[in-house]
């Protein structure tokens, strides 16, 4: 029983990848099992035509957004609207035209937002084998752009681990480990099939909505999926191209031993997996518990930013 104190040591040398497998080039990862196959069966999936967002809001000066620490809500400043005509900062246009505009600083990261595969990494190679040092003043591989193109469709299935455990949302720390996904998606009566969108509800970026507590910022530990061999098998044997959760960084904050993020290393930086973070899920949740209908046509399109290492977007899903 040997305590990792590395990321390396804890994953292995013979740690799962899929490296080369789409190529040298390789910038969005197992997006490329998003087919045509599968955003038909998406498609097919719709049978309700009813919509559900699933960004938190930007900038709200009455509640910070919540951000993972050492990160900043947004803030956004309005740089033009009718109170500088009133106040005499504003030249009158002759034709009475009058209007508004915002600005914002955020970071890229700080909203509801897709990762690019070179966000997080160790051993000196990102992504693909990519060297750290391409990430040095902007992404030159793996940025979240070459995912912004390309889009993301395809067949969602949502596990709602918060509701089987008869909670509105886990607590700090609690963990959901692959049997638990398991049993969960056999409780909802469905199947995680081959190459699915794969979102994870555990109600903790909800709860921080309903409760509005600034003691959602203390004694930083997320709840969410922790890290052992036969998850990191699973995804890639299932080849789930996409993970959604309604958390900020997609998996438990800090593995038993203080390690951080592993899951980000064994599925995103070797498995190519996209994260997308931050979702608000209840009210899709809520949908899906109504019915009993618990796959949909997922999409979503982050926002084009040159060599970012996220990027915000708002993914909609389709029942
Ligand atoms: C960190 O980078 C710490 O988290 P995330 O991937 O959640 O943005």
């Amino acid at each position: 029983n040997v305590i990792a104190t590395t990321i390396n040591e804890l994953l292995g040398p013979n740690a799962p990848k899929n490296w080369g497998k789409w190529g040298e080039q390789d910038e969005v990862g197992s997006l490329n099992y998003l087919d045509a196959a599968q955003i038909l069966k998406g498609i097919a999936s719709v049978q309700s035509g009813e919509v559900h967002t699933l960004q938190v809001p930007i900038g709200d000066p009455d509640l910070p957004d919540p951000v993972w620490p050492g990160r900043e809500p947004a803030v956004r400043t309005p740089v033009m609207d009718e109170g500088y005509f009133i106040r005499g900062e504003e030249e009158e246009p002759s034709d009475g035209h009058h209007w508004a505009d915002d600005k914002i600083e955020m970071f890229t990261q700080g909203s509801t937002q897709y990762d690019a595969l070179a966000h997080y990494w160790y051993d000196g190679k990102v992504w693909n084998g990519y060297p750290a040092e391409s990430t040095v003043g902007e992404l030159s591989k793996a940025s979240v752009l070459p995912i912004a193109e390309r889009g993301v469709v395809g067949r969602g299935v949502l596990i709602d681990v918060a509701r089987a455990r008869g909670k509105d949302a886990l607590q700090r720390g609690e963990t959901i480990t692959l049997q638990d996904l398991l049993d969960v998606a056999k409780l909802q009566n469905i199947e995680i099939s081959n190459r699915d969108i794969l979102l994870i509800r555990t109600g903790w970026i909800g709860s921080y909505y309903r409760t509005q507590s600034s003691e959602f910022f203390d004694d930083w530990n997320e709840p969410g999926l922790i890290y052992s061999p036969e998850l990191v098998d699973w995804f890639q044997e299932m080849e789930i191209p996409n993970l959604v959760t309604d958390t900020i960084a997609n998996e438990l904050s800090f593995y038993p031993g203080g390690l951080q993020l592993p899951l980000h290393c064994a599925l995103m930086r070797n498995l190519g997996v996209a994260f997308t973070e931050l979702c608000q899920l209840d009210s899709l949740a809520d949908a899906c518990a109504a019915d009993n209908r618990w796959k949909f046509l997922y999409t979503a399109a982050p926002l084009k930013i040159v060599g970012a290492s996220g990027a915000p977007v708002n993914p909609v899903v389709i029942r």
